[in-house]
Order: structure tokens, then sequence, then C-alpha cells
């Protein structure tokens, strides 16, 4: 008996840790992506419902299972006994265990869809208005409020009110910071809206992710968000507000000609704050002020993973960000990206540059923004992400969409210097 029942039990205690794994799983910073936290009145409701589904699924489990073993003892086999009645169908019965699971279903439907009404309803009035587009493949965020329209890094205030209006430029994708609250749909021709409060969260980075496939790089379409105080977040906004840090134009009044960015100055003699003091902002940036997340005190969860992919490689000496400028400035960047203070570079296509420097991530968090990563990025962007709407641009790539070599593309040398140029945009 005991040689035969051994492996049962260790089956049986196998699974038994197992499901302790899997319950461990549901707390702590060990699984950042987790849904079982508090720090929003999102989801919070969120975890209640799931409580409840979990509480009547148990029920239900218990009262089955207690009920099937009973019967298969209470009705075995026994010894000369004569074969049982033969029955079909029993009314009550079918009425009772019909009804039954449709009161239950009502039991879970009726908090989902009001907390579905409830989070999409109008927010506050005071509350922090964030437009979210969908882009094949990153994000554009804008905050109408302030002025202020970036890509792929989200800042909210800790303690206010944020209403997000879900939009997509293109298909439809969906918007989910699991540890805050989504996931909710950007669907085509139709504006979805959400709302919540970062209420007791802490000054940290967050994952956030697209969550509905929309094409070949669905899954490289990331974002981070950033819960910080409402100080630091006033003085993000009143930054990402000012023109380009480096080499920004006044823009024209009617009747005059903008100026021209001082490109000949040598790139040593521009440190920031001269170049702060040049630029026409309104809201003078302080060196004390808060600009951005430190790039030191990301998550370790947050922080991009991906691997260069193999045969790409970049050669080049340190690049000069006057230089960059004008190569930037003349060549297809313009047509498709938007740098407030470059009266050349106007295009909607592509996420907006004018703080590119101040972001921690590019490619929409797929890898981190240092001088390697960018400038592999536009020598050759489909490798690095496939399917980018963004061309590969290095002379000698080969571009996977269209199949062919580029032969009049930028060198090493010049992509090097767009780096410093775009790096100098804090
Ligand atoms: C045809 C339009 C197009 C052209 C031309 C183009 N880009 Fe882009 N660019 C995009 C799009 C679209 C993305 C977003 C790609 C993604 O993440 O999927 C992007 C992303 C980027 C990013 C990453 C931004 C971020 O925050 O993630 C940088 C940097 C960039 N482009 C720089 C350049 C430079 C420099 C040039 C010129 C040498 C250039 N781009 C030319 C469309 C374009
Ligand atoms: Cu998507």
């Amino acid at each position: 008996m005991t040689a035969t029942h051994r492996p049962r039990r260790r089956l049986h205690a196998a699974l038994t840790a197992a499901l302790a794994f899997a319950i461990s799983a549901c707390s702590g910073d060990k699984y950042p992506n987790t849904i079982f936290e508090r720090h929003t009145e999102f989801n919070r409701e969120v975890l209640s419902i799931f409580n409840t589904m979990f509480f009547w699924s148990a029920l239900v489990f218990v009262l089955v299972e207690v009920a099937l073993l009973w019967v298969l003892w209470r009705y075995r086999r026994r010894e000369g006994q004569p074969e049982p009645k033969h029955v079909h169908g029993h009314t009550t019965l079918e009425i009772v265990w019909t009804l039954i699971p449709a009161v239950i279903l009502i039991f879970l439907a009726v908090p989902t869809v009001r907390a579905i009404f409830r989070t999409q309803a109008k927010a506050v009035p005071n509350a922090l208005q964030v437009q979210v587009i969908g882009h094949q493949w990153w994000w554009e965020f804008r905050y109408p409020q302030y002025g202020v329209i970036t890509a792929n890094e989200l800042y909210l205030p800790i303690g206010r009110t944020v209403n997000f209006e879900l939009k997509t430029a293109d298909v439809i994708h969906s918007f989910w910071i699991p540890r805050l609250g989504g996931k909710r749909d950007l669907v085509s021709n139709h504006t979805n809206y959400l709302w919540f409060t970062p209420d007791s969260a802490d000054e940290t980075a967050w994952n956030g992710s697209c969550n509905e496939y929309c094409g070949a790089s669905h899954a490289n379409m990331r974002f981070r968000a950033f819960t910080v105080t409402p100080a630091q977040f006033e003085e993000w906004t009143a930054h990402q507000k000012t023109p380009a840090a480096f080499g920004a134009v006044a823009p024209a009044t009617p009747g005059q000609p903008a100026t021209q960015p001082a490109t000949t100055q040598s790139a040593t003699t521009q440190t920031a704050t001269t170049q702060t003091a040049t630029t026409q902002s309104t809201t003078p940036v302080t060196a004390a002020s808060f600009t951005g997340w430190p790039a030191d005190r990301m998550p370790a969860y947050t922080e991009p993973t991906k691997p260069i992919p193999a045969g790409i490689s970049f050669n080049a000496q340190p690049g000069d960000p006057a230089r960059g400028q004008q190569i930037y400035s003349r060549s297809a960047c313009i047509g498709c990206h938007m740098i407030s203070g470059n009266p050349m570079s106007m295009g909607q296509i592509g996420p907006n540059l004018t703080h590119v420097g101040s972001r921690l991530t590019i490619g929409a968090g797929l890898y981190p923004n240092d001088d390697q990563h960018l400038a592999l990025w536009i020598k050759n962007t489909r490798a690095m992400k496939p399917g980018s709407i963004m061309p590969t641009l290095g002379k000698g790539e080969y571009d996977p969409i269209l199949a062919t070599t580029v032969t009049s593309g930028l060198t090493d040398q010049e992509i090097a210097d767009i780096v410093a140029y775009l790096r100098a945009l804090k």
C-alpha cells in the first residue's frame, strides 16, 4: 500500500507548494505589476470586486465539490444491490440550479457595472486633465491645462484626481498601469474616459503598457508613470512648457523673421545656464527645480531590459550638439517630429522631442535614453523596433520594411552629432 501511495503524496505536496507560491505572488515590490494594491480609489474598487468574485466562486466551488463527494459516497456501488432506477429530468431541480447562478451573477454584475460607470463618469471639476493618444507603437500625453505635450513618460501629482481622455490616432490600443488603474481601451473615432486619484502612492515609477493587440510592436508599446509631489509636478510642467533647452529661437513676431539659432557657437562654450538665459522662456528653470525623474531613482522593475538586436553597431567620435542641430534641421526628422524652439521641426507624426533629453527611456519605454541606444535607434529604428513607423535612416543600413539598403542616409558621425543635440534637449 505505501509503495503505490507515495508518488501521489509527493504530487500533493508539490501542488500545495505551487499554490503557496502562486498566492504569495499577490503582494509586494517583487511583483511590480500586481493588481492587488490600493493606491487609487480605482484599484481599491477593482480589488473589492475581485474579492467579491473570489468569495462567490470559492463558495460555489466548495458547495459543488461537497455535494459531488457526498453523492459519490452515498450512492456508491454495493455488493448484491439491484440496478438503480433510471430517471430523466427533474423540473424543480433544473429551475433551482438555473436560478442560483443567475442570482450569483447579479451579485457580481451590479458592483462591476457600477464601477465601470463611476470611473468613466465626469471627474471632479478641478481634476488634472490628461489626453492619452495611442499611436502604433507609442504613447502621446498631453496636458491641455499646462500646454505640455510629451511622450511615453507620464507624470502624475500625488493626491490630485487625474481625468484621462483616451483616444487613438490609428488602431485600438488599451491603457493600463496595473498598480494604479486602467485598463481601458482607446477606440478609433471615439473618446473613452477614466479617472483615479493616486492618493496613497509613493513618489515612484510604475510600469504601463498597451493591452490590446495593435500590430507588430504591440509588445514594445510601453510607458512609465511617475507619481510625484504636487510641487515637483508644477516644476516639471513649468519646465516642459519652455522651448528646447538648446539652441532655441525666439518665435517670429509679425513682420519679423525668426532669429537664427546660435549654431556657430562652439558646443563647449554653451553651458546649460547660458542656454537657459538666451532662450525666450517665460519660466526660467533654476538648477534646483525638478525637471524629471532622476535616473538613479528608477526602481529596478522599470529599467528597460531589451537587448540590442544583433548585427547593428555604431562607431563615431563624440558628437557636437550645434552641428547636430544643423544636421537634424535639414534631415527628414523635422517632417515627423516637433521641437518647440526649433522652427524647422514642426512634424506631428512622431513623439514630441522638445525635452527628449529629460526622458529616461526611448522607443516607448523600450531602451534606456543614453548615447549608444539613441544612436542605434536613429541609425536603424526598424531593426531596434520591429515595424516602427520611423524609417531606417543610417547610411548603408538595411530597412526591413522597404526591403532596401539606405544609400543616402546619415553617417555614424552625423548621427553622433544629432544624438549630442537631442541629449542636450533636457
Ligand atoms: C516618417 C516619420 C519619422 C521620421 C522621418 C523620423 N522619425 Fe523619429 N520617430 C517617428 C515615430 C513614429 C517614432 C515613434 C516610434 C515608436 O516608438 O514606435 C519616432 C521616435 C523617435 C525617437 C524616440 C522618442 C521617444 O521618446 O521615444 C527619437 C529620439 C527620434 N524618433 C528621433 C528622430 C530623428 C533624430 C530623426 C531624423 C534623423 C527622426 N526621428 C526621423 C517618426 C519619424
Ligand atoms: Cu497598442
